[in-house]
């Protein structure tokens, strides 16, 4: 049995990554993080993804300006898929963290024992009741495990609201709003916070945190990063700037033991925002800190 699981692993480390550019910004209220795919893409990208398998023949590209963030978040579920049915591994550059809603989406139809390590200083699992700033990149876990839906937020029916809270790990938290905190608590779900990782080491945290929700190490991987769970000194250039974040080390160590599961299937960068870096080098170093995470993850 053994054997068959590590020949599953190895299958879908090596299935070519897909890139997806989601120019979506509607899920919060700064201006510039629908550019964010033009900082990750192609430039840098192809200079630290080159090493990869990479399938970039027929680009997707997804925004949502003429059609609405809604419609455009519904067809970016379709993408991604279509995509991991054809045996790729869906890279989607962001965009705000609302694209979650559509890459966790689009990857349970076609892998419902899909785990997600989600990677972020926030919870992202307020309801539109709960929530503080009424900001849709708040909310896509607690839309994937059906805490609301479309009588609560017209547009958002496309999300199958297929997930047990089982299925995810919440890791580098550190700012959650109280009824974040009551939600995570009650169901069990496994998060933790910076200070965890400081206190254990990040190997000790993504080791257990996978053997909680995958004790047999039996099943795909989604990896979602939002580029402000990293320290604002290496990845300044986001929206919500929380100080205590993960360091470079600590983003080494987690892309590292993700890759060596072998089974990553899909991978989102979220919240990279252009128009905040306050210099060229600001920019530079949260791109860095996105694709380095990314290659890393996905090699
Ligand atoms: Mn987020």
């Amino acid at each position: 049995m053994a054997r068959a699981f590590e020949d599953k692993n190895i299958a879908i480390a090596q299935l070519p990554v897909a890139p997806v550019l989601a120019r979506i910004a509607g899920g919060q209220r700064k201006h510039g993080v629908d550019c964010g795919p033009e900082a990750l893409w192609p430039d840098a990208a192809r200079e630290l993804i080159r090493e990869l398998n990479m399938d970039d023949a027929s680009l997707t590209d997804i925004s949502e300006n003429g059609v609405g963030l809604m419609p455009a978040l519904a067809r970016l579920a379709g993408e991604i898929e279509r995509l991991a049915r054809a045996g790729r591994r869906p890279l989607t550059l962001g965009g705000d963290h609302s694209i979650a809603l559509s890459t966790i989406e689009g990857m349970l139809r076609v892998h419902p024992d899909l785990r997600i390590v989600f990677i972020d200083a926030h919870g992202d699992i307020n309801t539109p009741a709960s929530s503080l700033t009424g900001s849709l990149h708040g909310m896509p876990l607690a839309a994937h495990l059906g805490l609301f839906g479309e009588r609560e937020l017209p547009g958002v029916g496309f999300v199958g609201a297929r997930l047990r809270p089982n299925q995810l790990a919440l890791i580098g938290v550190r700012d959650l709003d109280p009824a974040e905190a009551t939600f995570i608590d009650d169901r069990n779900i496994v998060c933790y916070t910076t200070d965890d990782v400081k206190a254990h080491g990040m190997t000790a945290v993504i080791e257990q945190a996978l053997k909680q929700i995958d004790p047999m190490g039996r099943f795909p991987i989604h990896v979602s990063f939002d580029v402000d769970a990293a320290d604002p000194a290496i990845a300044p250039a986001t929206g919500s700037l929380v100080e205590r974040g993960l360091g470079q080390d600590d983003l080494d160590a987690l892309a590292a033991h993700l890759a060596a599961t072998g089974r990553v299937a899909g991978l989102d960068l979220a919240e990279v925002n252009p128009a905040l870096a306050k210099d060229e080098a600001a920019l530079e170093a949260t791109v860095h800190t996105a694709l380095s995470f990314a290659a890393a993850c996905l090699s």
